[in-house]
């Protein structure tokens, strides 16, 4: 059985592509990643990626395969992957402008390749919509640890991406895009486009000076026509998703929001007593899912990171209200350390 699989497995392969070995580094914001390879010696060196693409040259506009081969330190397909956020294997992708994002999955596509996981190979499909280079960010979870990787895409076509802007506005009028079921949401996004279908209000609390090396909290405010919006669900198993890309384009950060306490205990106390017992549980392991996500929250989100350098940084946000998927993303300066 097994050879059979594999014989399909490089039947596939033989005409597909040319192997590109991209530049492929360890993610910079390691530091709570560490935490987790407690129960074994650190594995986050053991995972490597390969990404293949189809068509090999990726063309602005147009439909790619990506194609990630993971394998362990022995060269071994690497297949011991644990759901985590409702997925088997997550996919950032932003724009060098810091101006575009997409969040995908190999369970997003209904191609999805059981037999290719089988042998360690993932794939996703998204149509970068200009010309330029992205940056995409992986994150896997096995029973023992974490896995961040990050690693660059070129896009040739005519069209090119625009370059990159400051934008320090701490309020801000977001745009909300119909989700495509089953928290799903493939296509790319342009943070400045203004093409959703729907329209919010947001507003940041973030402290004036912000260091390197300094945890941060930054409190996201969502309304919607003057009121708050209490109703917001959770995305993917988290309140809130964010990427978090400096201007260097030196690495990616996929982390999550959590529900502040005292908005969390007040809808429970008020509202349903038995809210308690409708939370998920969480994962045994973590950090970035730390607490529980209620079935229903707002205004407020927060956000609790660490910026590893000083230096410009886009937040994008990604969060879910009824069928409506936002993308609040704001700049930040991050000042050296003392
Ligand atoms: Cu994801």
């Amino acid at each position: 059985m097994l050879s059979r699989i594999s014989t399909f497995f490089i039947f596939r392969f033989a005409i597909a592509i040319v192997v590109t070995t991209l530049f492929f580094v360890d993610f910079g914001f390691t530091e709570q990643h560490e935490k987790h390879s407690t129960h074994k010696a650190d594995k986050t060196a053991d995972l490597n990626v390969k990404l293949h693409t189809e068509p090999q040259k990726i063309q602005a506009g147009v439909s790619a395969a990506l194609m990630f081969h993971l394998t362990d330190a022995k060269g071994e397909p690497f297949t011991d992957l644990m759901i985590h956020h409702d997925r088997i294997l997550h996919v950032l992708i932003v724009g060098e402008n810091l101006q575009i994002i997409g969040h995908i999955h190999p369970e997003d596509f209904e191609s999805r390749d059981m037999m290719a996981e089988l042998e360690g190979t993932y794939t996703v499909h998204f149509t970068f919509p200009v010309a330029g280079r992205y940056i995409l960010a992986l994150d896997v979870m096995t029973a023992d640890a974490e896995f961040a990787k990050y690693l660059y895409v070129d896009v040739e076509g005519d069209k090119k991406m625009a370059d990159i802007s400051d934008d320090f506005q701490r309020e801000k009028v977001v745009f909300g895009y119909t989700e495509e079921g089953g928290d799903r949401f493939t296509k790319a996004v342009s943070i400045i486009d203004g093409k959703g279908t729907s329209k919010y209000h947001v507003k940041i609390k973030v402290p004036e000076q912000i260091k390197a090396g300094e945890m941060v909290h930054i409190t996201y405010h969502f309304s919607r026509d003057g009121k708050p919006i209490t109703d917001l669900v959770p995305f993917l198993d988290a309140p809130m998703h964010f990427a978090i890309v400096s201007t260097r384009l030196d690495g990616i950060l996929h982390t999550h929001g959590t529900v502040p306490m005292n908005e969390r205990t007040d809808k429970m106390m008020k509202k349903d007593p038995h809210a308690g017992h409708k939370m998920k549980k969480p994962p045994a392991t973590g950090h970035q899912h730390q607490g529980t996500t209620p079935e229903k929250f707002g205004p407020a989100v927060m956000l609790m990171t660490t910026f590893p350098k000083a230096g410009v940084y886009q937040i994008f946000g990604q969060l879910k209200h009824t069928d409506q998927i936002l993308f609040p993303t704001f700049m930040v300066k991050v000042e050296e350390s003392d």
